[in-house]
């Protein structure tokens, strides 16, 4: 075993050797010792010890993988192979990814670069490897049958190309493809320009982050992999909300957030308290002309999104996929909607039965987050982050950009809470208020309101958990 703490400070970072049955000693002498990382979170950038320089990435929750330089080419070492990801504290899940993380290590390399990567398959079924976006020769592309024959369990293979052009790319697997990217193979790659750019600007800080989602229930550990919309855990680098680091930033540095979807529908993402321009997608750096500032950008399926700004608002601002649903865990699924229906009288009458029945829902579910509900071992929390001012009723796709004057340049730290200044937090009114204006139009000339129902008793008809009828699906 060889340490390579030097890479990333101690990062608990262990070299591991491939095991003798998989590969051979002879064949072992030529590939780079895998790089296996053992913890989930955010790993200082990785500053290139030799080649060309560049400003390297954040991976959020992540990690870069080091490579070995060998007569001019990088050589990097991925390993395909089940891991346990601890996706929040208290919950772990069981997934397939690169060296001891779901997702795998970054790769950044720079425009130019000769890249050979060798692929370890520690799995029990065929794999490859896709660099999505990339140009490449044909047979490097690894699409299973069709560009290559797939990795056989206990082999390595070879890729072996350059990096031709820079920008933000993937990399996943195009075998068995519903199962092994379910499971979470998937990594984020990114080319640096190897002269100053015109349409790539040097950036503060550059951080990363691909987003997946997975179908776990609740006391389990495996994702159902057969799920092809209604997800339960909607995770930034297989991390969930209030898993997910904070993105901490120097005020008026400019920043640069690079966003993937492998995830099987479109995800808004959206900044709180500032604009950015989408600078570059898979397919490179955008025209200036197309830039236009925008809060929240759709990622769809399969794309890569660079968006920059200048942090110049000091606070911590909400950072979060904009679909409601993608903001919860997996207690938040297939519950039925109780808002405003009174079952008071119901729950005492099952009190008398039952002495700990709780009623929820009624008023909403933000109840659900600060109660403490006896929930089966290695369960998500529904939606349990704590901000200075009590519950944030969000989970997922969540984090915080934290803005801070005294951070230092190059510290990726968590500075805490901000701290506002006086008078400039919303606050309770106590004084005397003025009647607010309602509307009462019952609708316009060209579509008149419905008679309003006559009055009298109004029938409402309770569902019940468990009827089957989820009204859930598709989201
Ligand atoms: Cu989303």
């Amino acid at each position: 075993m060889v340490s390579r703490r030097h890479f990333l400070g101690g990062a608990g970072v262990t070299a591991a050797a491939v095991s003798a049955s998989a590969v051979s000693k002879v064949a072992m002498a030529a590939l780079p010792e895998p790089v296996i990382q053992t913890r989930p979170d955010t790993m200082p950038p990785l500053e290139p010890p030799d080649g060309r320089p560049y400003r390297p990435v954040v991976t959020l929750n992540g990690w870069t993988l080091p490579w070995r330089m060998r007569d001019g080419v990088k050589e990097f070492h991925l390993v395909a192979e089940p891991v346990v990801r601890e996706m929040a504290p208290g919950f772990k899940a069981h997934l397939w990814g690169y060296n001891g993380q779901s997702p795998g290590p970054t790769i950044e390399v720079v425009e130019g670069d000769r890249v050979r990567l060798f692929v370890t398959n520690r799995l029990g079924e065929l794999t490859s490897i896709h660099w999505h976006g990339q140009r490449l020769p044909n047979g490097m592309d690894g699409v299973t049958g069709l560009n290559q024959p797939g990795i056989p369990p206990g082999k390595t293979f070879v890729y072996e190309f350059e990096a031709r052009r820079p920008g933000t790319f993937m990399y996943h697997p195009h075998a068995d493809e519903m199962v092994q990217m379910a499971m979470g193979m998937m990594g984020f790659w990114v080319t640096h320009p190897k002269a100053p750019h015109p349409l790539i600007d040097e950036v503060d800080r550059d951080f990363c982050f691909l987003l997946a989602s997975y179908d776990i229930d609740p006391g389990s550990a495996t994702p159902k992999i057969m799920t092809m919309l209604d997800f339960n855990l909607w995770a930034w680098n297989s991390r969930i909300f209030p898993g997910i680091d904070p993105l901490v930033v120097r005020h008026m540095d400019k920043v640069r957030i690079r966003v993937g979807n492998l995830t099987m529908t479109n995800h808004p993402i959206h900044l709180h308290g500032h604009e950015f321009l989408v600078t570059g997608t898979d397919g490179g750096p955008t025209p200036l002309a197309t830039r236009r500032y925008e809060v929240t950008e759709d990622v769809a399926v399969g794309q890569m999104r660079q968006l920059e700004f200048l942090a110049d608002e000091e606070g911590d601002w909400a950072f979060h996929c904009h679909k409601s649903h993608h903001t919860m865990n997996a207690m938040g699924h297939d519950v039925p909607t109780m808002i405003g229906v009174d079952h008071s009288g119901v729950a005492r009458q099952i009190t008398k039965l039952i002495p700990d029945y709780m009623v929820m829902g009624e008023r909403g579910m933000k109840d659900m987050t600060e109660m403490e509900m006896p929930l089966p071992d290695n369960t998500a929390p529904m939606m349990a982050g704590q901000g200075p001012f009590g519950a944030v009723g969000m989970g997922g796709m969540f984090s915080v950009v934290k803005v801070r004057r005294d951070q230092k340049p190059g510290d990726y730290g968590d500075p805490g809470w901000y701290k506002h200044p006086p008078g400039t937090v919303a606050y309770e009114w106590t004084g005397a208020l003025p009647e607010p204006a309602r509307s009462d139009a019952g609708g316009g000339v060209s579509m008149p309101a419905l008679a309003r129902a006559p009055t009298g008793e109004v029938e409402v008809r309770v569902r019940k958990p468990g009827s089957g009828s989820g009204g859930h699906a598709g989201h």
